[in-house]
């Protein structure tokens, strides 16, 4: 009895894991936050990119924008953090 008590206390556990890992692929996917995209139009321009990343360069961006549309979508942002392409270089962080 108690060890069908546990497992179920367990499955619970998962259930609450499981929704948190969903939660936060959702939030992952929406990886352009509000501070990037100042105008609000869904994509990171180099300029707004700039403002939060002022060590962007133009290889760099050249580099996140991978379909090379000079926007920054949310999967091109994604990918860039995911891969340390917006880290700066000098402080190694
Ligand atoms: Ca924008
Ligand atoms: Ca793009």
């Amino acid at each position: 009895m108690m060890d069908c008590l546990t497992l179920i206390g367990k499955t619970v556990k998962n259930v609450t894991l499981v929704a948190a890992l969903v939660t936060s692929v959702a939030f992952s996917a929406n990886a352009m936050s509000a501070d990037t995209d100042t105008d609000g139009d869904g994509m990171a321009s180099f300029a707004e990119l700039q403002l939060v990343y002022p060590f962007l360069t133009d290889s760099m961006f050249m580099d996140i924008d991978t379909n090379g549309d000079g926007l920054i979508n949310d999967e091109e942002m994604a990918i860039a953090l995911e891969l340390g392409n917006l880290a700066n270089p000098e402080t190694d962080t």
